[in-house]
């Protein structure tokens, strides 16, 4: 039989796939580190890293060690009996988060659901909020997940749009406004859910206070401050929360993503005991949840995270990445913005749209994906060198410079 290439990957996966994504027309078959190869064995550098997955660079050998380790040891217990992991990589979340507890799952969108079911049961047998009456505020630019009961607050009509009737109970208030929080709050209120940085947004950093004064706000009211750490998290933005910059503990974080290096889904929330204490045996969980593959490799992530020290080279890498592009004369640049190795390259309307850039620079052999039609999002692998970035940079460059 020959060889597949490209288009024929291409033409199966739009005859037999749903059609609910529309991705640029490369088909990866190899990740190292920062770089990707495809089927025809063209190499790109991954700017995306998987949306932030794959902070620890793609298929780390230490990640891969501990995933074959633990494979043919034990997968899969279900939570009706214990593993032997799930303790460990609880223990070492705690320890590395400062969280009394953790309640582990699997996709991004199930930590959300998680921290909403967790909020609304603390508000009726802890705040003492009148039952069915809880109210939880999100804000506008948010990306949380897909369920119903999280596009029921999203402000994306498109990720709405057809799938009604949605879940009652949500508020949405502009993001980095302080002032709207304070007046949305009531006394049913038991949870602010907010990015630290919106991902999905923009790459939009807050106004310098907003994270410290919503603190203040959810503690003066009692409302759990909830950060979606999601994609923020785990490194990113310069240190292991980015709630950290403004020196804030929310009370829940929920945890995705970057929590198994891309290799294995894998989520958790984590908070305290008076939070997570809400939940009695029955209440929620997931068949995969807390699984032992899941716990060895994400044990295994949070060490590269810190051996690697990749807080460190993020904020560090971050700082000359964003200079860098800052020192592009290009007439399409509006802004560069961002915090860590999470930045935004926001172009000016007359610009035409990102996409277009990001084919260009797949042509070159960098691999960055729009959002918001507007603005080019660069967010390689935490491991990237500064030699990667010069290199990155000049294609960016050479992208932004024609016609
Ligand atoms: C897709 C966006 C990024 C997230 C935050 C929860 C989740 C996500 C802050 C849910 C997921 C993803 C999902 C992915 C695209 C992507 C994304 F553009 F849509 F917004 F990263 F910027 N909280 N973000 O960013 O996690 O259930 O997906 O594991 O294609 O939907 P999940």
């Amino acid at each position: 039989m020959n060889k597949l290439g490209t288009q024929d990957y291409i033409t199966l996966e739009d005859q037999y796939n749903a059609h609910n994504y529309k991705p640029l027309d490369v088909v990866l078959a190899r990740g190292e580190g920062v770089w990707v190869w495809d089927v025809e064995g063209r190499k790109y550098m991954d700017c995306l890293a998987a949306y932030s997955a794959v902070n620890q660079g793609h298929c780390h050998p230490r990640i891969v060690q501990a995933m074959l380790e633990q494979a043919p040891k034990l997968a899969l217990t279900s939570r009706a009996f214990r593993n032997d992991q799930l303790p460990l990589l609880a223990e070492e979340l705690c320890e590395l988060t400062g969280y009394e507890m953790m309640l582990p799952m699997n996709s991004g969108a199930e930590a959300v659901e998680t921290a909403l079911k967790a909020a609304r049961k603390w508000a009726y047998t802890v705040k003492g909020v009148a039952d069915e009456r809880a109210e939880i505020i999100a804000c506008s630019g948010n990306f949380h997940g897909r369920t119903i009961s999280i596009v029921t607050f999203s402000p994306e009509e498109q990720y709405r749009d057809g799938f009604g009737p949605f879940t009652p109970g949500f508020k949405l208030i502009p993001y980095g406004d302080a002032g709207a929080l304070e007046r949305a709050i009531t006394p049913n209120t038991a949870a602010f859910i907010v990015e630290p940085i919106q991902g999905e947004g923009g790459v939009v950093v807050p106004p310098k206070g907003y994270l410290k004064r919503v603190r203040e706000l959810c503690s003066e009211h009692n409302v759990l401050m909830m950060a979606d750490e999601i994609q923020s998290g785990l490194g990113r933005t310069g240190k292991l929360l980015a709630c950290e910059h403004e020196g804030v503990r929310p009370d829940v974080v929920m945890l995705g993503k970057a929590l198994s290096g891309g290799m294995y889904p894998v989520s958790a929330v984590v908070s305290s005991k008076e939070v997570l204490g809400v939940f009695d045996p029955g209440d929620h969980g997931s068949t995969f949840g807390g699984n032992p593959l899941a716990c060895a490799v994400a044990r295994e992530s949070l060490r590269v995270i810190q051996d690697e020290n990749l807080c460190e080279r993020a904020a560090e890498l971050g700082d000359y990445l964003m200079a860098r592009l800052r020192e592009i004369k290009s007439q399409y640049v509006k802004l560069v913005r961002g915090k860590g190795l999470f930045v935004g390259i926001v172009l000016k309307r007359e610009a035409g749209g990102a996409r277009r850039f990001c084919e260009a620079l797949q042509e070159r052999g960098v691999l960055a994906k729009e959002t918001h039609e507007h603005i080019i999002r660069l967010a390689p692998p935490l491991v990237i060198t500064r030699e990667q970035i010069d290199w990155a940079v000049e294609q960016v460059a050479e992208v932004l410079t024609m016609a």
